[in-house]
C-alpha cells in the first residue's frame, strides 16, 4: 500500500462542502501497526494529515490527467465516486454537457439554450458510430437507428433523471434525430415516399405541444413539469423509413386539477386558454383572462402568470390541428375545460352538518349546461350519498368538505378521461385511422420519458408509485449492465467465477409481491370501512418482520407514515390520502349522469377512457381488430387488464403495476439504452455544478452502483493492439518497435505485463482484449510518463552534451 500512496500521488480529499477536493501525497509513513500516515496538499496548498491502515480509510486515488476528463468514464482507471464527478464537473466546465458511462450517456442540464442540435449536426452523427464524434444524445440515437435497421430489433432509449434535469427537452432531440428522414438519395428524390415521411415527422412532432399543454404544469423544481409518464413508439418499415408513432402515457398526476402547492400552476391548458382565447369566446365560456377568480388556478398564488402562455395556445392549437382535431372538436374540448373551472368554484356550504349547495349556484349551472347533466340530479348526488346494503338502499347526507370532495373527484375524472382521450386522439391521427401504420410496421424505436426518482419533505402515494416505477427500471437496469459485463468474459474466454449481485429484487418484492404493499393497499381500498389509518397498521404487522428489515422500516415516532430503503435512498412516504387515491372513484350516480350526458363530445371522451377501464381493451392503434407486429408496451393511464366481465373497477395501483409490468416484458424484448439525465443546480442557472447535488443524483440513477458492479470485475479492457501501442514503450526499445511492426501485439501485451511486474491477478488475456482490473491502468500510465520524461531529460542533456 505504500507504493499506492507514494509521494506525488494524486488523491481526493473528502470535503463537506464539495464531495471530495484534488490534492496531492506529499509524504506517506508506514506506522508501527502497519497504519499509513499521509500527509496531503489541497490544491490550495493547505496541508492534512491522513491515518489509516485499509484502502476504504485511506483517500481515492485520482487518475491520471490523460483519463480525467474522458469521454468515457468506463475508461477512468481509477473507478471511484470523486474521479466520475470530478470528470463530469470538468466537462461541464468545458461546456461538455454530455459523457459516455459505459453504456450510459450522461447529460447534464446546461439551462440555456445550446448551438448543438442545428441541422449541421444532426447530419454529422448520421451514419457514425457511438465513439467517432463527441458524445451526443445524437450519437445514442444513431446508436439505436442502426442496431434497428441491421436486423430488425425494436430499440428502447430510456431517458430518467430527476425533476428538471432536462428528460423531456432531451427525449425530444432524440425523438427530431431520428424521425429526420435518414437517407440522402431518398430525400432528394421527390417521390411520395419521402413527402410521406415528412407528413409524419410532422405528426410526431405535434404530440409534445398537446401532450405538454395538457400534462405539464409548472412546479417548484421545473416551469414545464411533465406530470404523466411517457413511451413513444416510432414505427419502422421494412425499408427502414418511420411509418408512424404510437404514444402511451403512464398515471397522469390527478390530484393537480384540483389542488396546487403555493407557486404552482395547475395544467398549462388552462392558463393558455384563458390568455389565448378571443374575447367573446371567452365570454361564451363564462371565462376571463384574468383567472385569479377560479378556485382550481388561484390556489398557487398570484405569481402563476406567464407570458408565453398565449403563444403557446396557438401552438397548441396548430398541434391539435395537425393531428385531426378540428376547430369544432377544439371548441367541444375547451368547453369541457371551462366546464371544471366552473366545477371547482360551485359553493359548498352547510348548516350544522348538511353540505348544501344552492339551487340556482351560478358556477353549478353553467358547469352542468357545458357538461349536459342535469344540474338538480348532479346537486342531490354531490350533497348526498347511497349506500346499498342487501336488503336496501339508504340515502345519507355529506358534510361540506365531503361534498368537496366528491365535487373535486368528478372534475378529476372528467379530466383524467380527457386526457386519455387526447391520447387515443393521437395514436389514432400516428398511426392512420386504420392502424395501418401498426400493421406496416416492422420495427421500432421507443422513447422511454419517465418521472424520475422523487423524494419530497411529504412523500404521498404519487411517490410512491414512480419510486416503485424507479425500482423496477433500475432492476432492468442492473441485470442488463450486469449481464453485458459477464458476456463479454464469456466471449473472450476468461476464467471467470460468475458472481451474483446484492440488488433491488428485495425492495421491489416488499412494493408488489403478493403480500406486498400495494397487495395491502387493494385489499384495505375494497373494504367500505377501509381506512389510511388501518391500512398503516395492516403494513406495520405483516412487514415489520425480519425478513423485511433491510427494506421496510416503522418511522420512530407515531408518525401515520412508513419507510421503504429505496435503491436511491430511504424515503419515507405519508399515509394520509393513500386509499382514496388508490381507489379513485366517482359515485356511481354520478358516473351515470356523465355518461349519459346530453353532450355528445363529452360522451364520446367518457366512451373513449372507460372502456378502457377494467372493460373490453381497446387498442387505439388498431380500432378495427387489425394486428400489429409491434408489441404494446401497456395501455395508458387509466387502463385496466381486467377482462370484460370483471366487477370491480381497478384500483390506480394495480393498474399502475399491470402497466409497468408490460412496458418491462417490452424493454425486454429490445435493445436498451441509456440517457441519465443530471441537474447541475437547483434554481436553474446555466453552467453552475453542484458538486453535492450531482453526486447525489449519480447515486440515485443507479451510475454508481453500476460502477460498483464493474469494478467487481475488470472494467478496464483494451484490444491487444491499443494496449500495445501505447505502452510497448515501457518495454526495452529493441523488442517493442519490431513487435509492432510485425503487429505481433498478443506477444508484446504478455511482454508489457511481465516487465512491468503486473500482479497476475490484476490481469487476463482474453481472445482478442486484455482484461485488467481496476488501478492497473493508473500504475501503467504513471509508469510511462516516467519514462517519457527520461527519455526526454537525456535528449535534451544529450544535445546539450554535444552542443
Ligand atoms: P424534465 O423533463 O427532466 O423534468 P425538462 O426536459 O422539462 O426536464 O427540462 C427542464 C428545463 O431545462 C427546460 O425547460 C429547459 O429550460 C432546460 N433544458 C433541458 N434540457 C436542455 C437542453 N438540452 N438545452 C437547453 N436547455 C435545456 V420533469 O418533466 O419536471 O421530471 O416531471
Ligand atoms: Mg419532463
Amino acid at each position: 500500500m505504500t507504493t499506492l500512496y507514494s509521494p506525488g500521488t494524486l488523491v481526493y480529499l473528502e470535503n463537506s462542502e464539495q464531495g471530495w477536493l484534488p490534492a496531492e501525497v506529499s509524504s506517506c509513513t508506514r506506522g508501527a501497526a502497519g497504519a499509513l500516515t499521509l500527509v496531503l496538499r489541497d490544491e490550495n496548498g493547505k496541508e492534512t494529515t491522513v491515518t489509516g491502515s485499509s484502502p476504504s480509510d485511506l483517500p481515492h486515488l485520482r487518475n491520471p490527467p490523460l483519463l480525467e476528463s474522458a469521454d468515457d468514464l468506463a475508461t477512468l482507471s481509477h473507478l471511484n465516486e470523486p474521479s466520475i464527478l470530478y470528470a463530469v464537473e470538468t466537462r461541464y466546465a468545458q461546456r461538455k454537457i454530455y459523457t459516455y458511462s459505459g453504456i450510459v450517456l450522461l447529460a447534464v442540464n446546461p439551462f440555456e439554450p445550446v448551438p448543438m442540435y442545428t441541422p449541421e449536426i444532426v447530419k454529422a452523427y448520421i451514419g457514425r458510430t457511438k465513439g467517432e464524434l463527441e458524445p451526443h444524445l445524437f450519437a445514442i440515437a444513431e446508436d439505436a437507428y442502426a442496431a434497428m435497421a441491421l436486423d430488425g430489433t425494436g430499440q428502447t432509449i430510456i431517458v430518467s433523471g430527476e425533476s428538471g434535469a432536462g428528460k423531456t427537452e432531451s427525449a425530444k432531440l432524440v425523438m427530431r434525430f431520428i424521425a429526420a428522414p435518414k437517407s440522402p438519395a431518398l430525400n432528394s428524390d421527390k417521390n411520395s415516399f419521402v413527402d410521406g415521411a415528412s407528413q409524419v415527422e410532422q405528426q410526431i412532432q405535434a404530440t409534445n405541444p398537446i401532450l405538454e399543454a395538457f400534462g405539464n404544469a409548472k412546479t417548484t423544481r421545473n416551469d414545464n413539469s411533465s406530470r404523466f409518464g411517457k413511451y413513444i413508439q416510432l414505427l419502422f418499415d421494412t425499408n427502414r423509413q418511420i411509418v408512424g408513432a404510437r404514444v402511451r402515457t403512464y398515471l397522469l398526476e390527478r390530484s393537480r386539477l384540483t389542488f396546487q402547492s403555493q407557486t404552482e400552476r395547475n395544467y398549462h391548458i388552462f392558463y393558455q386558454l384563458c390568455a389565448g382565447l378571443p374575447s367573446q369566446n371567452l365570454r361564451e365560456l363564462g371565462l376571463d383572462s384574468d383567472y385569479s377568480a377560479f378556485h382550481y388556478l388561484n390556489q398557487g398564488g398570484p405569481s402563476t402568470t406567464e407570458l408565453s402562455d398565449r403563444d403557446k395556445f396557438h401552438a397548441t392549437r396548430e398541434a391539435l390541428g395537425i393531428i385531426g382535431i378540428d376547430d369544432a372538436r377544439q371548441t367541444s374540448i375547451f368547453q369541457v375545460l371551462a366546464a371544471l373551472l366552473h366545477l371547482g368554484n360551485i359553493n359548498v356550504t352547510q348548516t350544522r352538518t348538511d353540505a348544501i349547495i344552492d339551487d340556482e349556484d351560478p358556477s353549478m349551472l353553467r358547469a352542468m349546461e357545458f357538461l349536459g347533466v342535469n344540474a338538480s340530479e348532479f346537486k342531490k348526488w354531490t350533497i348526498k350519498k347511497q349506500i346499498t346494503t342487501r336488503s336496501e338502499k339508504i340515502v345519507t347526507t355529506l358534510t361540506a368538505p365531503q361534498a368537496v370532495g366528491v365535487r373535486d373527484s368528478i372534475s378529476r375524472f372528467v379530466y383524467a378521461c380527457l386526457f386519455e382521450w387526447l391520447v387515443t386522439a393521437i395514436n389514432e391521427s400516428l398511426t392512420g385511422k386504420y392502424g395501418d401504420a401498426a400493421t406496416r410496421a416492422e420495427t421500432y424505436i421507443g422513447v422511454l420519458d419517465i418521472y424520475g426518482f422523487e423524494h419530497f419533505d411529504k412523500n404521498s402515494f404519487e411517490q410512491f408509485c414512480i419510486n416503485y416505477a424507479n425500482e423496477r427500471l433500475q432492476h432492468e437496469f442492473n441485470t442488463y449492465v450486469f449481464k453485458l459485463a459477464q458476456e463479454d468474459y464469456v466471449k473472450e474466454k476468461i476464467n471467470w467465477t460468475f458472481i451474483d449481485f446484492d440488488d433491488n429484487q428485495s425492495a421491489i418484492d416488499l412494493m408488489e409481491g403478493k403480500l406486498g404493499i400495494l397487495a395491502i393497499l387493494d385489499e384495505e381500498s375494497r373494504l367500505p370501512l377501509g381506512s389510511d389509518a388501518s391500512f398503516l397498521q395492516k403494513l406495520n404487522t405483516q412487514l415489520d418482520k425480519p425478513a423485511n428489515k433491510a427494506v421496510y422500516k416503522m418511522p420512530k415516532f407515531a408518525n401515520a407514515a412508513f419507510t421503504i430503503a429505496h435503491y436511491a435512498l430511504d424515503v419515507t412516504y405519508q399515509v394520509d390520502g393513500f386509499l382514496e387515491k388508490n381507489r379513485d372513484t366517482v359515485p356511481e350516480e354520478h358516473l351515470a349522469l356523465l355518461t349519459s350526458s346530453s353532450n355528445p363530445f363529452l360522451r364520446e371522451v367518457l366512451d373513449t377512457a372507460l372502456h378502457r377501464v377494467g372493460g373490453e381493451p381497446v387498442d387505439p392503434a388498431s380500432p378495427n381488430g387489425v394486428v400489429s407486429k409491434i408489441p404494446d408496451p401497456g395501455r395508458a393511464g387509466l387502463v385496466g387488464t381486467g377482462r370484460g366481465t370483471s366487477v370491480k373497477k381497478p384500483t390506480l395501483g394495480s393498474i399502475f403495476k399491470s402497466s409497468l409490468g408490460t412496458l418491462m416484458d417490452m424493454l425486454r424484448m429490445t435493445n436498451v439504452h441509456y440517457i441519465r439525465c443530471l441537474k447541475p443546480n437547483q434554481h436553474k442557472m446555466a453552467w453552475e455544478f453542484n458538486s453535492l447535488q450531482v453526486l447525489a443524483q449519480l447515486r440515485a440513477s443507479g451510475v454508481l452502483e453500476t460502477i460498483r458492479i464493474s469494478t467487481a470485475g475488470y472494467p478496464s479492457r483494451w484490444t491487444f493492439e491499443d494496449f500495445a501501442r501505447r505502452y510497448f514503450t515501457l518495454i526495452p526499445w529493441r523488442d517493442g518497435p519490431s513487435l509492432i511492426k510485425r503487429e505481433q501485439f498478443k506477444r508484446l501485451c504478455v511482454l508489457i505485463a511481465q516487465r512491468t511486474g503486473m500482479d497476475k491477478t490484476k490481469y487476463q488475456m482474453g481472445e482478442t482484449k486484455i482484461f485488467l482490473r481496476t488501478g492497473v491502468l493508473a500504475t501503467l500510465e504513471s509508469l510511462r510518463s516516467a519514462k517519457l520524461n527520461a527519455v526526454l531529460f537525456l535528449q535534451t542533456n544529450m544535445r546539450r552534451l554535444v552542443a
